[in-house]
């Protein structure tokens, strides 16, 4: 049976706008690195959301934003999150979406004049795309225990700048313990980022869970020599063995299925045109459904990263980023996600997210579930990220009808 309620669309999608000019870019996107200035701005905008809607807003140690809308019972929480932080490239739908429809659904309550039975909250987790800190989902891998603040605290970006102090310079270092709020159930809205649901025509995703995740740093160090004067054979050249490693990976996609593979940073060192390279220090984001063959990619890629360092003659030193098991959601709250989005009119098909979700690491604390809807062109930590407002709108009131659900049952 489908409840009454019903989010606001028009004042969603504005809302979602209202967040999207933070940070926008020229090309059409948003560009939120984690404890960024754009961060900051957006993470005073939640708040001032937060507090207009009355709900107890408080941050914790790491700088997830809470928003606690009081039931008329104590008890664990009914947990709606994502998070507002973007990759540099990013659009205007990821993360954002599932924090304002978060924003949506306690603004609709508001309006019916309507309180849950327990309480509800919405999260908006920090760092979660890994872009700029790593491990990706740090807030909420912290929130859900597998770090703790002070080693998340440690944690430099690509330029040396410091997690905790940028924490600290932004005015998000907050004394919450995180975890603080126990969880009875997390739901998130999300875009799928990727073509499938486009595809095969399908409004709604009912996520089934999140694929497994590791992804390395891979450093490379040789000797900087003259690019004109040195023979090949006498080079130490730290770009061929990253080279080679690159095109290993992706051969090693072609033979492992569900395999994927990418090399997103080569950073080379000095980085002069006439100059052998001395270091490179480059990436991999492995990723597959399936935990062992994910574990077989690994360990091919990194035995060929010490052939190919010995072949160039070069020193290879490879170091974890991020390591996450493939993570699956509850099955009673997926099927909840299906007759929901059928009761509403809503093509709904079953499906696993490729992309890492703050959800995967609430799913360690609680039955979980999340919401899809269709990226146009399958595009995603893009600038032409795009979803359209009917399907925004088909997903937020998803949401709303099994968090509200859940709230009260
Ligand atoms: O990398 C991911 O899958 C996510 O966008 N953090
Ligand atoms: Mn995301
Ligand atoms: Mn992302």
């Amino acid at each position: 049976m489908a409840s009454n309620i019903r989010i606001n669309g028009p004042r969603l999608l504005s809302t979602l706008m209202d967040l999207a000019s933070i940070g926008a870019t020229p090309e059409g996107g948003c560009r939120r690195m984690a404890l960024s200035e754009e961060d900051r701005l957006g993470r005073n905008w939640l708040a001032a959301r937060m507090r207009g809607l009355g709900l107890d807003m408080r941050v914790d140690m790491v700088g997830n934003i809470v928003g606690i809308l009081r039931g008329q019972e104590d008890g664990p929480a009914v947990i709606l999150g994502s998070h507002i932080d973007t990759v540099g490239t990013g659009g205007r739908y990821d993360g954002a979406l599932g924090v304002v429809a978060g924003l949506e659904l306690m603004a609709t309550l508001r309006d019916l004049g309507l309180r849950p039975k327990r309480d509800m909250a919405l999260i908006a987790f920090t760092n979660e795309e890994g872009a700029r800190f790593h491990p990706d989902m740090l807030g909420s891998v912290v929130w859900a225990g597998a770090m703790t603040p002070e080693e998340v605290y440690a944690e430099r970006d690509a330029v040396g700048f410091v997690l905790g102090e940028e924490l600290e310079k932004i005015g998000y270092k907050g004394t919450e313990k995180p975890g603080f709020l126990q969880a009875r159930a997390y739901f998130e809205l999300h875009i799928e980022q990727g073509p499938v649901l486009e595809r095969e025509g399908f409004r709604i995703g009912a996520v089934t869970g999140v694929q497994a995740i590791t992804w390395l740093e891979i450093t490379f160090t040789g000797q900087p020599n003259h690019g004109g004067t040195t023979p090949m054979k006498y080079r130490r050249d730290a770009g061929l063995a990253a080279a080679r490693v690159n095109l290993l990976a992706h051969e090693v996609t072609r033979r492992i299925a569900g395999q994927l593979a990418n090399m997103g940073v080569i950073r080379v060192e000095p980085g002069n045109v006439n100059v052998v390279p001395e270091r490179v220090i480059c990436t991999l984001d492995l990723r597959n459904p399936d935990d062992a063959l994910l574990a077989e990619a690994e360990a091919e890629i990194r035995a060929f990263a010490a052939e190919a360092a010995e072949k160039a003659e070069v020193v290879v030193a490879i170091r974890d980023l991020a390591r996450f098991p493939s993570q699956p959601f509850d099955e009673r709250l997926i099927a909840r996600v299906e007759s929901a989005a059928r009761a509403h009119g809503h093509s709904v098909r079953r499906i696993v997210s490729g992309a890492g979700h703050d959800a995967q690491m609430m799913a360690t604390l609680c039955p979980t579930a999340m919401i899809f809807v269709p990226s146009i062109g399958g595009l995603s930590h893009n600038p032409k990220e795009f979803s359209t407002e009917a399907d925004i709108i088909a997903g937020a009131n998803v949401m709303a009808e099994i968090a509200w659900e859940e709230a009260n049952a």
